[in-house]
């Protein structure tokens, strides 16, 4: 074997074995609403716990209060963040009754709140996700709250998307 091909070997391996090991990923946001659309709104860190999928935001920007906050379903943030599709629901029960409720979309999160500084640091913990669960998807953050049942479209803002996160593969 020449040293060309143990290299790429090598390479490979060790992708492989860092692979298995990450239990933690960085997802960038971006403004899809506003004059600041496609520029930073910060990172979400997205670390796997023994109670579930821990998020902890990096957020600033954002209006002071609850934004409600899902995973959808498709890899895109284009098109004002509409591209993203609806919510990761691989189970296809279409119904949004948020994160602790056994049997509705697997992407409803719990609210991020942000401060009177503009800023979401506080980590929201989603019991039902992984992280690998969450790869291949989108974080959405949206304009108004989330009341965690099927009257969500009712609250003001609550579909309005303004910030948006690819989830990489890996
Ligand atoms: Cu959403
Ligand atoms: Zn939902």
């Amino acid at each position: 074997m020449s040293i060309k091909k143990i290299t790429v070997l090598l390479g490979f391996l060790t992708g492989l074995l860092t692979g298995v090991a990450q239990a933690s990923l960085v997802i960038p946001m971006q403004w899809v609403a506003g004059a600041n659309s496609g520029k930073s709104a910060g990172y979400i860190r997205a670390d796997d716990t023994p109670y579930g999928l821990m998020l902890t935001p990096h957020l600033q920007g954002f209006s002071q209060g609850m934004h409600g906050f899902h995973v959808h379903a498709i890899p895109l943030c284009d098109d004002g963040g509409r591209s993203a599709g609806g919510h990761f629901d691989p189970v296809r029960t279409n119904v949004h009754l948020g994160p602790y409720h056994g049997s509705g979309h697997l992407g409803d999160l719990p609210v991020l709140m942000v401060g009177a500084d503009g800023k979401a640091t506080l980590p929201v913990l989603a019991p039902r996700l992984t992280l690998s669960e969450l790869k291949g998807h989108s974080l959405m953050i949206h304009a108004g709250g989330d009341d965690y049942s099927k009257n969500v479209q009712k609250l003001p803002g609550s579909m309005i998307r303004i910030a948006c996160g690819v989830v990489p593969w890996h």
